[in-house]
Parts: C-alpha cells; structure tokens; sequence
C-alpha cells in the first residue's frame, strides 16, 4: 500500500469506527494529512501497525454524574475521560464542562493532546476529560456536589503517575480545587494528581497565565522569523476566558493593542484599546458577561453576534475561545481587512477551509497544538514542583516556558522545512509532534 491509500484506509477506518464524530474526524485528517511525507520516509511505522494505533484510545472512561440541585433536584450528566496514548508519559489533559461536551468532543480534544504534550519536550502523554455540565448559572454550592461526584467515579482511573486532569473550558481554579478536595478525602492521598491547582496546596505560580503567555511567546517567535513583532500592532481576541485574558495581557506587554475581546453571547470593540483589568473584574470576579464592559467604557461598542468578532480590522488575531469559531467566511474577512497573523490560543479554531484560505493567503499561521502548548507544559511544571515538594518563583516558572515556547517553535520551523514545506507551522508541529510520541512506540513493542 503506497502512503496515500494507507492513510485513507486509516481514515475510513476511524470514521466507520467512531461514526457521527465530526469534530474526531476533522482533527485526525488534518494531521495525518501533513504526516504523509514522514510515514512514506519510515515505512517501518506502516509495518508496526503505528497510525492504526495512535488513532485509537487507549482507554475510553464514560459514566454516570448524579447530583442534586439547590431546589431538591436530581439531576444526571455523563463524564468522561479518555486517555489517549502513554507512550512518552503518564496521561496529560485538561478537563471540559460545557453544555455541547460530547465523546467526539474529548477524543479530538484528546488526540491533539498527544501531539502538543509531545511538542513541550516534557514527558506527558495524551488524555482529556470532561462532561456535559455547565458550571455557568450555577452556585458554589452545585459546582461542589457535581464536582464531587465527578470525582467519585474518576477517582479510580487517575494518579500522579497514571493520569493528571487539569483545566480545560468552564473548569477553572474553583473546579479543580474541589476535584483535589474529593481525590484526598476519597483516596487519603496528597499527591499532584491534578495541576492548576491553588498556590496554598501545591499549585504553580504562573501556571494561572500560562497558556495565553505562552501563545504570545510563541506568536511573538514567529512574527520574529517573518521581520515582524507585537510592537504597534493591532490585535483581536475572540474569547474572554483563561486564556483570553493573559494573552490580552502579555500582547499588551509585547507592545500590541487589544481592540476586541468576546463571550459566546458577542464582542466588544473598544478602539482605545481593551481595559484589560474591567474584563477581569467581569469575567473573573463577578463571573458575568462581556456586555458589561459598556457601563463604564463609553467609547466602546457591543455586537450580538461573536463570530462577527473577525469583521474587526486587526493585524494579528488570536482565537482563544473554541473549536472551529473561525470558518471559511471569518477567515476570509480576517485576510480582506490585512489580517497576516492568525495564532490559535483555543483548541482547532479554525475549521479545515479556514486554514487553507489563510495559509492559501500567505497569513502566518500557529498551529494550536504548538501556539497553546504553555498552558500544559506549565501543568507539566506543576507536577515537577509537586514531585519535588518545592516551588518556583513566578519569574522562574516564568522563564521556563519562554524557553519552552521559543524551543516549540524553532522545532516546529525545523521539521516544516526537513519535510519540505517551510513556513507551513502546522505541518512542522503534527510533524515534530509525532515523531517523539512514534519513536518511543516503536521502543515499546505492539501495546
Ligand atoms: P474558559 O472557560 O476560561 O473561557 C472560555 C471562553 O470562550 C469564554 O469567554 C466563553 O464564553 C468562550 N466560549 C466558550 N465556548 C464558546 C462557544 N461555543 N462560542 C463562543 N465562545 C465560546 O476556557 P479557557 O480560556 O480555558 O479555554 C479557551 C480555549 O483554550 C479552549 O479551546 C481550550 O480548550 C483552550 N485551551 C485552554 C488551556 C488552559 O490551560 N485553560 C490550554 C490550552 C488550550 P462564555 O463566557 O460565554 O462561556
Ligand atoms: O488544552 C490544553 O492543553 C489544556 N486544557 C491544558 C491541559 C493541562 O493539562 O494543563
């Protein structure tokens, strides 16, 4: 079988295997789609059953979360974690809740996982979890018990050494400290097991900015390459969660100016540049809506759609909301408004036709499993500290994942041009990615 019929017969393999997983599918096309030139260039990963096996979890947890409500109420989600591939490391992945989580949501979330851990140079392997609950509207309280009970069947499946959950969308430092709470009570063990956790029981400093920071060293390395930088720049961030706002945060540093930021309601554009410290209060303090950034921002203008958020004229945009917010049309107002840089901070951003107009475009594209990899290999930072019972200061944590980026890229830069198709950032991380993770499964043996 020549390369390209071996890929498609993986392809249909998974589509017929995991029918109706829409969002599965598009992630393992596109990456096995770049990986050609490097499978046809080691045919020992086709005779080694290799691809078959990256595409299949290694395990699929999937179960039932009761808890009751304030007023009484049972009320029933589905949780699940996959862990993907422990090739190069115990389970690594973040944790989602939100109303639209399916199973086809956390494989695909899961499998790029796999390639991005990789990329951080540090041993993690692939994993991802969450469930269909949504923490917006609910009390402290609901949070708690659904937490809770989340972790009363997760708990059999993960550990410091087996598989460690994080923050993913609606799963932030309260969430996490009461899955922590209920592993310990549960398990009568003090053990990293989960990373994003408070600085008072075993959290890492600057692991709360990691992820957006990180995008913008990595961003800013690749603007480097092309004779560009943040500096005066004109920057769109769709999103206002986690990592939208240290990303706000370190492109203003860099030099840019943030004009819109948004929710899954709609946008704000404020052309004096972002308040970034009002959209914390909001978003962070008072859990509200991005809407009520007008009250007290004259100038400011809101629009009810979010997607309408890339009809903004920018220089550089940074999608830090969700997968596939970006689709063809976006992408092609983002180039009609002189948009060159597109560096995805959320997870498969950009839908399939988007990537292509942008890189059609020549637009300087990076990839989400490089751009957003800080936020893990932060988590990975955490567990370090944890094993050590020691911590870090901010500013060396800090310096870790600058290293960690500008490395990220120079790797992803590298393996674009060796397998010819320099410039094309995606390619060179799916690339650089798997080979670390494909190079260690063919050490271990059919597993
Ligand atoms: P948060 O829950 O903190 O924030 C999510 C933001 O995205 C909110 O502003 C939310 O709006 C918006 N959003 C969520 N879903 C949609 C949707 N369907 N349409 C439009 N807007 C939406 O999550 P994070 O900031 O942690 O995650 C954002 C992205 O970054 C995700 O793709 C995540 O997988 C990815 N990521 C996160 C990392 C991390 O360390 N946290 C690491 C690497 C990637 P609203 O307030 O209305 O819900
Ligand atoms: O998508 C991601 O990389 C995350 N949500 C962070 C995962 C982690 O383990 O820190």
């Amino acid at each position: 079988m020549n390369v390209n019929e071996y890929i498609a017969s993986v392809l249909e393999t998974v589509k017929k295997r995991n029918p109706g997983e829409a969002e599965f599918h598009q992630a393992v096309e596109e990456v096995l789609e770049t990986l050609k030139p490097v499978i046809e260039a080691h045919p020992e990963f086709q005779a080694a059953g290799l691809i078959e096996r990256l595409v299949e979890p290694e395990r699929i947890i999937k179960f039932r979360v009761p808890w009751v409500d304030d007023s009484g109420k049972v009320q029933v989600n589905r949780g699940y974690r996959i862990q993907f591939n422990d090739a190069i490391g115990p389970y690594k992945g973040g944790i989602r809740f939100r109303n639209n989580v399916t199973e086809s949501v956390i494989k695909f979330l899961g499998f790029e996982q796999i390639f991005k851990n990789s990329l951080t140079g540090l041993p993690i392997g692939g994993g991802k979890g969450g469930s269909d609950f949504d923490p917006k509207g609910k009390s402290d309280a609901e949070v708690m018990r659904f937490c809770q009970s989340f972790i009363t069947e997760l708990y059999k499946y993960i550990g410091a050494d087996v598989d460690v959950p994080a923050g993913d969308i609606g799963v932030g430092g309260r969430e996490i400290g009461f899955m922590f709470g209920q592993y310990k009570r549960l398990t009568g063990l003090y053990e990293g097991v989960l990373t994003g956790k408070g600085l008072t029981y075993g959290g890492s400093l600057a692991r709360t900015e990691a992820t957006g920071f990180g995008l913008c060293y990595f961003t800013e390395e690749m603007l480097k390459a092309n004779g560009k930088s943040f500096k005066g720049q004109t920057v769109v961030i769709s999103g206002s969660g986690n990592v939208a706002i240290y990303a706000a945060v370190k492109a203003t540093a860099l030099g840019g100016k943030v004009v819109a930021m948004s929710d899954s309601n709609g946008y704000i554009y404020d052309k004096n540049g972002i308040d970034i410290a009002a959209v914390k209060q909001i978003k962070e303090v008072r859990r509200g809506r991005i809407k009520e950034y007008l009250s007290d921002h004259k100038d400011a203008v809101y629009g009810d759609n979010c997607s309408d958020i890339w009809g903004v004229k920018c220089d550089i945009a940074l999608p830090c909301a969700t997968q596939n917010e970006i689709d063809e049309a976006s992408a092609k107002k983002l180039i009609a408004n002189g948009c060159y840089c597109v560096s995805e901070g959320a997870n498969m951003p950009s839908t399939p036709e988007a990537i292509a107009a942008l890189q059609g475009a020549g637009v300087l594209f990076g990839p989400a499993k490089a751009a957003n990899a800080g936020g893990v290999a932060t988590s990975a930072l955490e567990m370090s500290q944890n094993s050590m019972r020691y911590s870090w200061t901010f500013e060396e944590v800090d310096e870790k994942l600058h290293g960690i980026m500008v490395n990220i890229f120079k790797n992803c830069d590298e393996a674009a041009a060796k397998y010819g198709m320099p410039g094309n950032y995606a390619a060179g991380a799916n690339i650089a990615g798997f080979l670390k993770v494909a190079n260690a499964m063919m050490a271990q043996g059919i597993v």
